[in-house]
């Protein structure tokens, strides 16, 4: 396994009160706060579990969506790139990180208007960054992107705009180290140019393409059982995570920390 996988911290924050605010297309109902609080307590244990501190930020009542850390930066391991999310109601949450994501990086650039990024977009797999041209996330941001990447990286966009179950990439497609690929959809194999071994989970458990390899273990959204069977006989150790709360905010499990490989004084 290469060190791309590798992590020492993460940085996450709880859902506020006003979490049912934030925005949605799951139609699976209102989430339950006290149960989403809970929620996400067992999915920073976890995090713990795999080894890693955490940079615990307070709610941000006012940005209802502001516990999907993920999607506000690009946390490469020579630099943070922050967001500028495709949601305009989200765009104050990058005010927001800055000082946590400054804590690890002394090189930290911005996606700039008219470019639009979410980061959930952003499928990073070693030096391939494969990036969803999405509802979110614009022609523009991928560009940004790219070029604030630098030349260590292939960008390689993938079109999912007509992908009306997708809201972001990798809420269809995780990278599990080696090579290897874990997908709900169908994506044209040529993006993947010999070089991926791509999984698929089964249809009826698409909302379990969504993983977060760290550290050796796989974190895996609870109840998929063909899916966790798949990866077990592929020697991955998994830790499933309760997820119904934020799976109704569209949500998965990379969507709730931000994880740092290394620390930059
Ligand atoms: C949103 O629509 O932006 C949030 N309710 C869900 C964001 C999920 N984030 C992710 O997939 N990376």
């Amino acid at each position: 396994m290469g060190n791309e996988s590798q992590f020492s911290s993460a940085i996450v924050r709880p859902p506020g009160p006003d979490f049912a605010e934030g925005l949605t297309e799951a139609g699976l109902g209102r989430p339950d706060f006290p149960l989403a609080l809970r929620q996400h307590e067992a999915y920073c244990r976890a995090l713990e579990e795999c080894g890693l501190v955490l940079h615990r930020l307070p709610a941000e009542p006012g940005l209802p969506d502001s516990t999907f850390v993920e999607d506000t930066a690009l946390l490469l391991p020579e630099k943070a790139i922050l967001t500028r999310p495709g949601a305009e109601s989200r765009r104050g949450e990058i005010g927001k990180i800055r000082d946590a994501v400054g804590v690890f990086f002394a090189d930290v650039a911005t996606i700039d208007p008219p470019g639009t990024l979410d980061a959930g977009d952003v499928c990073e797999a070693g030096e391939t960054l494969f990036v969803g041209l999405s509802r979110r996330t614009n022609e523009e941001g991928i560009r940004q992107l790219g070029a604030l990447a630098g030349s260590g990286y292939r960008v390689v966009p993938i079109d999912i705009r007509q992908m009306n179950d997708l809201l972001h990439l990798k809420s269809g497609l995780s990278f599990l180290g080696n090579n290897r690929l874990l997908s709900s959809h169908h994506f044209d194999s040529a993006m993947f140019s010999g070089h991926f071994e791509v999984i698929r989970v089964p249809a009826d458990e698409w909302y379990a393409a969504n993983a977060v390899l760290i550290n050796g273990s796989l974190l895996v959204p609870d109840r998929f059982p063909q899916t966790e069977q798949l990866l077990r006989n592929r020697g991955y150790r998994i830790l499933p995570v309760e997820m119904s709360e934020f799976r109704k905010m569209d949500g998965g499990p990379s969507c709730l920390s931000l994880r740092v490989r290394a620390i930059y004084p």
